[in-house]
């Protein structure tokens, strides 16, 4: 065993000779460190005579996006490697394989993933994943209801919840998008032309009672194990496939804000169409597309949900007739409420997203800027009403006709 170090390129090399079975002894291989999240060091192991390749995936004690002053647990590896293969034994085709786990070097071995994009990129890039939402829905469906009180023996869950509680990550969460968005914070980012904007967010305490309402439910309702950071920087794609990786803010709260963080996240690139798509006829093309694809991943999920539900629910209770409609109907109304917080941390909080930040036109910028807030805080405000995912639709197309 070694102490904790963070790897150098070439110390990854060393290490990954020494895992059994994957590299023959002697084997060339090269190193390349390729991380850029916002926490953490990622090398990718090649060898080039054979074309395999292994990712190792290690946490750094603090906070890559702000630095050493900002001290973050390296059990947050843990977590995120038995997430891993939770979600992996779940959906074996939607998460990549875990070779080995390193709780000294915090530090995870598994499978490569280079034939597949980044989904933010390639939603910058304009492209379309026919089969995003059925991979993406099904996801969402097996992990929530067979970790809930739904799916899952109900003390074994609660066993398991203990191996979940992720106090360091859960903080950044609820500073990060339910806290400092609504305040003049420090640690938010705040491009000068939308100040008046983010001014008004702070100003809004209507806003803030919804967000009240989210902020208690992300800190008490344990309903399922969530995968925690569930946006498209955390989901490798290409047309065939979708692989869900990141899970190391996971722990127990509210299912919404793990669908709530795919819609927000499509919806963001909604709004980043103001300077990505080359025309109008294009943008609203593309706006369709996505749009549509935050129908087909709720109507996926519900769909899958509700056949788990009924084939495999553990609890005779929550079998009462009328009961699975009155937890759908306010589970879509958590998920369009999480969807809103989500998008406007990332126009105003600390962490935004390159679909935005990377529009290099700065009245394309600020006017999508301003259209992801305007769907965020609609979104937000919605949280107690909904009734159908088409309002949330209705919701962004308006923002985008204004
Ligand atoms: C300090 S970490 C900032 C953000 O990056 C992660 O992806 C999470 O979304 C977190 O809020
Ligand atoms: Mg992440």
């Amino acid at each position: 065993m070694s102490t904790y170090h963070p790897l150098s390129e070439e110390q990854a090399i060393a290490y990954s000779r020494q895992i059994p079975q994957l590299f023959q002894p002697g084997a060339e291989l090269t190193s390349q460190e390729i991380g850029d999240g916002n926490l953490n060091l990622v090398f990718r192991i090649s060898e080039a005579a054979t074309g395999k390749s292994i990712i190792l995936k290690q946490a750094l004690p603090y906070a890559k996006v702000v630095g050493e002053s900002w001290p973050l647990t390296l059990d947050r590896a843990r977590i995120e490697s038995e997430a891993l293969i939770i979600e992996e034994a779940l959906n074996p085709d939607l998460v990549p394989h875990v070779y080995a786990y390193d709780a000294e070097l915090a530090l995870t071995v598994m499978e490569d993933l280079s034939d597949h994009v980044i989904m933010r990129r390639g939603l910058i890039e304009g492209n379309q994943y026919p089969l995003f939402a059925e991979h993406i829905g099904r996801f969402l469906a097996t992990t929530l209801f067979y970790t809930s009180d739904l799916g899952k023996n109900q003390q074994e869950k609660k066993l398991q919840q203990g191996r979940f509680i992720n106090p360091e990550l859960c903080k950044i969460t609820e500073d990060l998008i339910f806290d400092d968005p609504y305040r003049d914070a420090e640690t938010n980012n705040i491009e000068a032309p939308i100040r008046d904007a983010a001014e008004q967010l702070w100003a809004d305490t209507e806003l803030h009672f919804e967000v009240a309402i989210l902020r208690n439910k992300f800190l008490t309702a344990a309903q399922a194990l969530l995968h925690g950071d569930l946006h498209t920087g955390s989901i490798f794609i290409k047309p065939d496939s979708t692989k869900v990786i990141d899970p190391e803010f996971a722990y127990y709260g509210p299912m919404g804000f793990d669908i709530g963080a795919v819609l927000a996240n499509l919806l963001l690139n909604f709004a980043a169409q103001e300077g990505w798509s080359k025309d109008e006829v294009s943008r609203s093309a593309y706006r369709a597309y996505l749009t549509q694809t935050v129908k087909d991943v709720w109507t996926h999920f519900e769909e899958n949900f509700r056949a788990l539900w009924n084939e495999h629910g553990v609890d005779r209770v929550f079998a009462t007739p009328g009961y699975q409609d009155y937890f759908l109907t306010n589970l879509l109304r958590d998920t369009v409420g999480f969807t809103g917080a989500k998008i406007v941390r990332r126009v105003v909080g600390l962490a935004h997203v390159a679909d935005i930040d990377k529009i290099e036109d700065a009245a394309a910028r600020e006017r999508a800027q301003r259209m992801a807030l305007t769907i965020g805080t609609a979104s937000i405000r919605a949280n107690r009403q909904i009734s159908s995912i088409d309002e949330l639709i209705a919701i962004a197309t308006r923002a985008a006709e204004r």
